[in-house]
């Protein structure tokens, strides 16, 4: 066990910035690395020390890693930290950080590389008495087997890439007819996406909520869940708004899934922060998706309702430090919500937006947290994610935490692009919300239906 001195941050925007300050707070130095787009970006500006690694696009440096490897070697840096997205979940990355005896905050090679094939990820928890949706735990074959595979479980399937996550290559098929079809673009998707078109084939749960259970696993077998964070709002697969706890989960769900969650980290001998991923049917039955081998965007909201800092957890872990706490010393407090605001325009499908954020002035006040990656006068490219920051709120209770997020969604001004600031509004008002019935059908069923504003003048006598 060597103490941290020194870590590199291999990511950019607000994750990067979230790293560097809890290694502040920590006396640990930073090294940002960067790409040539991001010379002046606030993460490079916030390090102790900044390495450039190459072009813009994330293949020429954010995902490039001999030129990684190279600079960190370079700092001097003891430990790495991966952040989320780019090489936050590639085997092969962390396994060069270990040949290089650098520290990697997160999980061995083995076990993402495991938890990163959707279908290995299957069989094992399957084989531990884990329920996951109905399906085959193996590769769909040709079209004759995967049609017996999907007569046998009953339309509506999902077809889903073996090395996917988070949506990519998903494709649902209500009808036989679809099928032949469907198996094509989803291998030709997966394959463009992971370089892999190894596709499996599941029962297709209709307006399920996604909840996820955050662990925390130390290198002696130590592992502690930090409740569950509700993700259900989402469009194309992806998480705009998060809440800590659910409004479904009581009691005696949330022991059930932790319970799950922390038999998973034990089976597969994980170590560090991780998230095991659920879908709830209406009957409260709850079914393994995959389990996250990273810090999710969404970490805030756990943040808050625990007073933990994951950062800091991570890095303790990876130190070789015991958990300095068990179980029984947990406890919810209060609640809390996140809304990512995105360069996007909600009004148009969500397109992506670039351009220059004339004006960007932050919601602050009590409760409110703020993780930006883009500071005023500057610009949300096409390189990159359009996410510009998270919002979260933390309050007594829910009723509290809606109310101070509607507050801080109304202070916080962006001029330049179009943003989800609209969307989170039109969402913290909306009664499925309110009530905490709503499910992972919330943008397609009552956010694209919604009634359109009628300027006065044209609306019906
Ligand atoms: C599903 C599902 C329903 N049935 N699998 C989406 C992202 C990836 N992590 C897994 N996801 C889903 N897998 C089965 N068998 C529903 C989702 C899903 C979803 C589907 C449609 C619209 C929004 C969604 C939000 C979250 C998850």
């Amino acid at each position: 066990m060597t103490e941290i001195k020194k870590v590199a941050i291999v990511n950019r925007g607000e994750i990067a910035l979230r790293i560097i300050r809890t290694c502040k707070e920590r006396g640990i130095r930073t090294v940002a690395l960067f790409s040539e787009a991001d010379a002046a970006a606030p993460h490079v500006l916030h390090a102790d020390e900044s390495i450039l690694i190459g072009g813009a696009s994330p293949a020429e440096s954010y995902l490039n890693i001999p030129a990684v490897i190279e600079a960190v070697r370079q700092s001097g840096a003891d430990t790495v930290h991966p952040g989320y997205g780019f090489l936050s979940e590639n085997p092969g990355f962390a396994k060069a950080c270990e040949e290089e005896g650098i520290r990697f905050a997160g999980p061995s090679p083995e076990v993402i590389a495991l938890m990163g094939d959707k279908t290995r990820a299957r069989q094992l928890v399957t084989s531990a008495g884990v329920a996951c949706p109905p399906g085959s735990d193996k590769e769909a074959g040709g079209l004759e087997e995967a049609s017996d595979t999907a007569s046998s479980i009953g339309y509506p399937v999902l077809i889903k890439a073996a090395a996917g996550g988070g949506g990519k290559g998903m494709r649902i098929i209500r009808h036989p007819d679809e099928l032949e079809q469907g198996l094509k673009s989803a291998r030709s998707e997966a394959k463009g996406a992971f370089g892999d078109d190894r596709i499996f084939i599941e029962k297709y749960l209709e307006e399920p909520r996604h909840i996820e259970i955050q662990i925390l696993a130390d290198s002696y077998g130590n592992v502690v869940h930090l409740f569950e964070r509700e993700c259900s709002v989402q469009r194309r697969y992806q998480k705009v708004i998060e809440e800590a706890p659910s409004p479904l989960v009581d009691e005696e769900l949330r022991k059930s899934m932790a319970e799950t969650a922390i038999l998973i980290a034990k089976l597969c001998r994980y170590e560090g922060a991780g998230t095991v991923e659920f879908l709830v049917d209406k009957q409260k039955n709850f079914y393994f998706l995959e389990m996250n081998t990273r810090l999710q965007v969404e970490h805030p909201v756990t943040e808050l309702i625990t007073g933990l800092d994951l950062v800091a957890l991570q890095l303790d872990i990876a130190a070789g430090k015991k958990l300095p706490f068990s179980q029984t010393d947990l406890k919810i407090n209060g609640h809390a919500i996140e809304c990512r605001i995105y360069a996007e325009d909600p009004d148009n499908n969500f397109l992506p937006d670039t351009g220059l954020l004339n004006r960007h002035r932050v919601p602050g006040g009590p409760g409110v947290r703020m993780d930006a990656g883009i500071e005023e006068r500057q610009s949300v490219t096409i390189h990159y994610d359009p996410m510009i920051s998270k919002l979260s709120v933390h309050a007594a209770t829910r009723e509290q935490a809606i109310a101070k997020m509607i507050r801080a969604l109304d202070e916080y001004e962006i001029s330049g692009v179009r943003t989800t600031i609209p969307f989170c509004k039109f969402t913290m008002n909306e009664r499925s919300f309110a009530d905490g019935s709503y499910h992972t059908g919330f943008v397609k069923e009552i956010f694209e239906n919604r009634q359109k504003a009628i300027p006065p003048e044209l609306r019906p006598m």
